[in-house]
């Protein structure tokens, strides 16, 4: 977590009090333009940061990926919401949310969400903005997606098979189409025809019909027409609110170890989770991006294949994998680390004892290295209720201040639990 510091309350108010006020005013301290980003490899909580976060900024905007994201956010009801490509601070009623250029738009799959939100009482209507510049995901991409990791068999990447790496790799071939594309649709036929003949002469797994052709361009008059109200020139969008002070969350999408150029390649996403993709996923000057936090998992882990120096294999890991799946998918269930002490990796080591300077490109380097891990003491007491650092057992402040120390970043928000409340200000 990257924000600065802030001065304490003044000591007339309640410990209690105190402590939410510094807490509400560090979140108004924020910069004009702050960032959410993943740390790790996905799934650290970004969503519900942003959730809460939400209400303090006039827009949250999205910068890349697509529906490869999974942001589960619960409404002060409890109620789960599971999101993809809509910006998690939608259930604020005053946010507006964007959707950029940087990222990759899957139609059927928005609207599937739109419906479900506004099913649910959530209203969409002039609150998501979707830039023109940003590339459509057909679900040709997806059945793609499937061929290429079909190919790979062994060696496959493991990816989401929504499409993500097609949909870049036509967008950076340059023969992929973008939003502002379904304003013309006497060309988008032959365009799309460009596109699905492609496939079908690099797959001969997929099979591209006259029908295909002709049923996708009718699916698409349509969304083209559902979409209209919200297509937007974001860049211009970014560019006027700023102007106007008014303040920007962007929300990342998977993380930084799985970012094309910084993650561990090819065991990556296709676009850029990492800071630099908030400008060009946006169009926003780098001058004006400010505060970046970066959350992280108590325990580190990821899905789909590539290396991963610290993994837990065997009972260790299946009782983190139990404990976490447990909280994943129950709302309000205890949050327990069973964990009677915790190996922290505090740095890899070549196999001859050398210290491996940074974090190596080459994966079979990261796969040799040793791990050195210091060992913390666990707490074995469920600490899901908890509100207030001090409250916390002695261990686990432990463990957290710790981690300040060797990353030099001090941690702010301590999320314990999946609903709205369960964060821990620090
Ligand atoms: P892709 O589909 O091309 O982006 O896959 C490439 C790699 O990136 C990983 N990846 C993810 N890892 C964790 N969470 C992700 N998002 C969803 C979530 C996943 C889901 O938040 O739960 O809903 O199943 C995500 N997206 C991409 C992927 O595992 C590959 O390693
Ligand atoms: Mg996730």
């Amino acid at each position: 977590v990257f924000c600065s510091l802030k001065p304490a309350a003044p000591s007339s108010l309640s410990v209690a009090e105190s402590a939410a006020t510094e807490s509400l005013s560090r979140i108004r301290s924020l910069s004009q333009v702050s960032g959410v980003l993943g740390s790790q490899w996905g799934d650290e909580g970004k969503g519900k940061l942003v959730d809460i976060l939400a209400e303090h900024f006039d827009i949250v905007a999205r910068c890349q990926g697509g529906a490869n994201a999974g942001h589960t956010i619960y409404n002060s009801e409890g109620k789960k919401f599971a999101l993809h490509l809509v910006p998690s601070g939608i259930l604020n009623e005053e946010t507006l949310c964007v959707i950029g250029n940087g990222v990759v738009v899957h139609l059927p799959g928005l609207f599937k969400e739109i419906d479900g939100l506004e099913a649910n009482g959530v209203s969409c209507k002039g609150r998501i903005l979707v830039s023109d510049r940003a590339h459509l995901l057909f679900d040709f991409h997806q059945v793609v997606d499937g061929l290429r990791e079909a190919e790979l068999s062994k060696s496959l990447i493991g990816t989401t098979r929504r499409g993500i790496g097609p949909c870049y790799s036509s967008k950076l071939i340059r023969n992929g189409i973008r939003v502002s594309d379904l304003r013309h649709m006497d060309t988008f036929p032959q365009k799309l025809d460009s596109l699905l003949s492609d496939a079908a002469s690099r797959f001969p797994g997929f099979n591209y019909t006259p029908e295909m052709l002709r049923d996708e361009v009718e699916n698409y008059k349509r969304y083209a027409e559902k979409l209209e109200p919200f297509i937007a020139d974001t860049v211009h969008v970014m560019y006027e609110s700023i102007a106007q002070k008014k303040s920007i969350l962007v929300e990342g999408g998977q993380a930084t170890m799985l970012d094309i150029d910084f993650g561990t390649y090819p065991f990556v996403t296709s676009s850029s989770p990492s800071a630099g993709g908030i400008c060009t996923g946006l169009g926003i000057a780098p001058r004006a991006v400010g505060d970046l936090i970066g959350v992280v998992k108590a325990y580190t882990t990821r899905v789909g294949s590539g290396p991963f120096p610290t993994e837990i294999l065997g009972q260790g890991g299946d009782l983190l994998r139990f404990a976490g799946q447990e909280f994943g998918t129950t709302t309000g269930r205890p949050r327990r680390c069973d964990l009677s002490e915790i190996r922290l990796g505090v740095a890899y080591k070549h196999a001859d004892g050398t210290p491996v300077q940074s974090f190596p490109a080459d994966l079979r380097l990261l796969e040799q290295l040793k791990v050195e891990y210091e060992v913390l003491p666990g707490w074995k007491s469920d600490i899901s209720s908890i509100r207030n650092y001090s409250d916390l057992p002695k261990a686990a402040r432990q463990y957290v201040e710790r981690i300040e120390e060797l990353v030099g970043v001090p941690v702010h928000y301590i999320g314990v639990g999946p609903g709205r409340d369960a964060l821990i200000f620090k």
